[in-house]
């Protein structure tokens, strides 16, 4: 079995590597030469644990090419980025140029699936927009859609391991897809409709999103009230029926701040819940400058001159080094546009350059500082040795234990 991704990103390049890894003939391709070119020398270009490795092997083996241009396979997966536009509306201008660019390649049995995040009725939008070119193959082909659910630092095992969800336009449709991914996938494959899938992915996003809010909305009542957050969802989860997550200095990444857009444009009078909790996940952002500010201030006034300021995280979630749509390097920069550089310290255990930020050891920031402003709760804050004579503004629980 021959196999093609069109795209090869985050999502894109570990499931093809994995797929390869299997024993299928993989072809990956991408717009971008560099990566196009990375990935032939058996490289990666993004960060990912155990990615690198297994490129090599599959790269080696010859399973898999990277390629600027599609070719004759048997699958064909779309796996491009779907953003918004300034309106948050959905922009699936990627996932119709990749439908276009195999459309000619297509034939009678063949499978296409779409994997990317995409507003209800995409996959049978493009399947309108296949058979208006190619209208010989009506009923010869399967169009199926199947969403990726796995967390960023976690892919390879994720990618095997998880039970998927796969909707085809028909059943025949569903089949065909369901065998592709018998072939590398270990978790189960649960069958549905196309519009069904489609609304799951969008439904997992946001249903964390909305428990994020909640948990976020909790943070800012228990400042006004003087109570510990961390030790108030801590008590409360100890209901058998409660499990509230944890509050943060924003929903980073580019899939829960994201994804629940695509419901609230298309259905803007029912989706109140998910329009709030993405209204207060976004102000809970600008909250946490709001407090540091108020911190500073009070500190000059306390004092009597300027505070030193460590602003403790960059990425977007603990643990990792991507910093794409982060909360917290969004608050840097807030801060940054009133703050001279000169008495700030920014630390990023995860990554040792910056192109716009002057970086900092952890160590060093936390110990030159009056103000410690701990944004993400990367492993290494837990062991700092907290000094009294510092002030601590926690957005992350770095302190909780
Ligand atoms: N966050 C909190 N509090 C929490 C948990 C997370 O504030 O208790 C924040 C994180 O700090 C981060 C943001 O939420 O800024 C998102 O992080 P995450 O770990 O919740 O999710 P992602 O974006 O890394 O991956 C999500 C996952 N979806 C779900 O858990 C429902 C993943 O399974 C999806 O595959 C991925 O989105 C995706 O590609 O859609």
């Amino acid at each position: 079995m021959k196999v093609c991704f069109i795209g090869l990103g985050y999502i894109g390049l570990p499931t093809a590597v994995v797929s390869a890894s299997k024993g299928l003939t993989v072809i990956g391709v991408d717009i971008n030469e560099d990566i196009v070119n990375t990935v032939n020398e058996g490289k990666i270009h993004i960060v990912e644990p155990g990615l690198g490795e297994l490129t090599r092997s599959v790269v080696e083996s010859g399973n898999l090419t990277a390629s600027l241009k599609p070719e004759l396979s048997d699958v064909y997966l779309v796996v491009v980025p779907t953003p918004f536009k300034g309106n948050h509306e959905p922009d699936i201008s990627y996932v119709e140029a990749a439908t276009v660019s195999i459309i000619n390649l297509l034939k009678e049995g063949d499978t296409y699936i779409i994997e990317s995040t995409s507003p209800i009725g995409t996959t049978e939008k493009m399947a309108e927009l296949i058979f208006s070119l190619r209208p010989e193959l009506h009923n010869k082909i399967n169009i199926a859609y199947c969403p990726e659910r796995v967390l960023p630092g976690n892919v390879i095992f994720e990618l095997e391991n998880n039970d998927r969800v796969i909707g085809g336009i028909d059943d025949k449709s569903t089949d065909a897809a369901i065998e592709f991914y018998t072939k590398f996938v270990r978790g189960k494959l649960h069958r549905t409709n196309a519009r069904t899938a489609e609304m799951v992915k969008l439904t997992e996003n946001s249903s964390r999103d909305v428990q994020i809010a909640f948990a976020n909305e909790l943070s800012i009542i228990c400042n006004k009230a003087g109570i510990n957050v961390w030790e108030l969802i801590e008590l409360a989860n100890k209901h058998p029926r409660v499990n509230i997550l944890w509050p943060g200095c924003g929903v980073g990444g580019h899939c829960i701040a994201v994804d629940p857009y695509f419901i609230t444009s298309d259905f803007p009078e029912e989706s109140k819940i998910i329009a709030k909790a993405r209204e207060i996940n976004n102000y809970k952002t600008l909250w946490c400058v709001e407090q540091t500010k108020n911190a500073i201030l009070k500190y000059e006034l306390e004092n009597g001159r300027k505070p030193s300021i460590a602003l403790m995280g960059l990425a977007f979630k603990p643990n990792i080094d991507d910093l794409r749509e982060s909360p917290a390097k969004y608050i840097v920069e807030l801060l940054l546009q009133e703050l001279t550089e000169r008495d700030v310290f920014i630390a990023e255990p995860n990554i040792s350059t910056h192109n716009r930020f002057k970086l900092t050891s952890y160590e060093e920031a936390y110990k030159n500082a009056d103000i410690v402003v701990f944004l993400v709760a990367h492993k290494e804050f837990n062991a700092i040795k907290q000094a009294n004579d510092k002030v601590l503004l926690d957005f992350c629980g770095v302190l909780k234990n």
